[in-house]
């Protein structure tokens, strides 16, 4: 018998929507483990694999990495968290990423949590951030923004056409965004 494939969530929104902060929540209430695919290749690159100018450069640019990449760095970390149930952030960022990792791991996500969230609220969070993350600055918030309209956004329409999106309004606090983000998570009894 094949061994039970684990669950995993896709956590999707645009740059500064909120994804890794909702994650962290995520993780405190419902036991998942959080793979944000941006923090694994910021990891990368800071480890010196030969890959680390080219992820430097994708990242400056707001580009996207190969799938290839991003995909192998999340397998490992997948297998060596130990758990079973995952939120994996910031992946698939477009239709390639999506359906590489689909052919390479099986796995099909449970669903997507899409953090909708307006550019005017995203740009203000991302310009007062100040973790010295090099892509925060306004010409690359700008390519990230495009990127995420003509690449990222077709993936939530793939997931949305079978019924897999939950949408949230990640416009508003952090609490209140988390009580909605609970209501999707939390088992309910019919
Ligand atoms: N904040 C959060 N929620 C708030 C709220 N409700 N109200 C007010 N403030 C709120 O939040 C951003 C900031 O806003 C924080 O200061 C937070 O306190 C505040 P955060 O939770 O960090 O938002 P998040 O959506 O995670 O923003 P992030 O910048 O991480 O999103 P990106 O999608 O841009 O970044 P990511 O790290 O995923 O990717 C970076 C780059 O890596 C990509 O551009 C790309 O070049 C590369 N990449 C790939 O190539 N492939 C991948 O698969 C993934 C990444
Ligand atoms: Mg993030």
């Amino acid at each position: 018998l094949a061994e039970k494939k684990p669950t995993v969530v896709f956590v999707l929104g645009g740059p500064g929507s909120g994804k890794g902060t909702q994650c962290a929540n995520i993780v405190q209430h419902f036991g998942f483990t959080h793979l944000s695919a941006g923090d694994l290749l910021r990891a990368e690159q800071k480890s010196g694999s030969e890959n680390g100018t080219m992820i430097q450069n994708m990242i400056k640019e707001g580009k996207i990495v190969p799938s290839e990449v991003t995909i192998k760095l999340l397998q490992k970390a997948m297998e060596e968290s130990g758990n079973d149930k995952f939120l994996i952030d910031g992946f698939p960022r477009n239709e390639e990423n999506r359906a590489a990792f689909e052919t390479v791991t099986q796995i099909e996500p449970a669903f997507v949590l899409f953090f909708d969230c307006s550019e005017e609220e995203m740009e203000r969070r991302l310009l007062s951030r100040n973790e010295g993350r090099e892509d925060d600055n306004i010409e690359t918030i700008r390519k990230r923004f495009k990127v995420f309209l003509e690449s990222s956004l077709p993936v939530i329409q793939h997931y949305e056409s079978r019924g897999k999106v939950r949408k949230i309004d990640a416009g508003r606090p952090i609490e209140e965004v988390f009580e909605s983000v609970k209501a999707i998570f939390t088992p309910k009894n019919e």
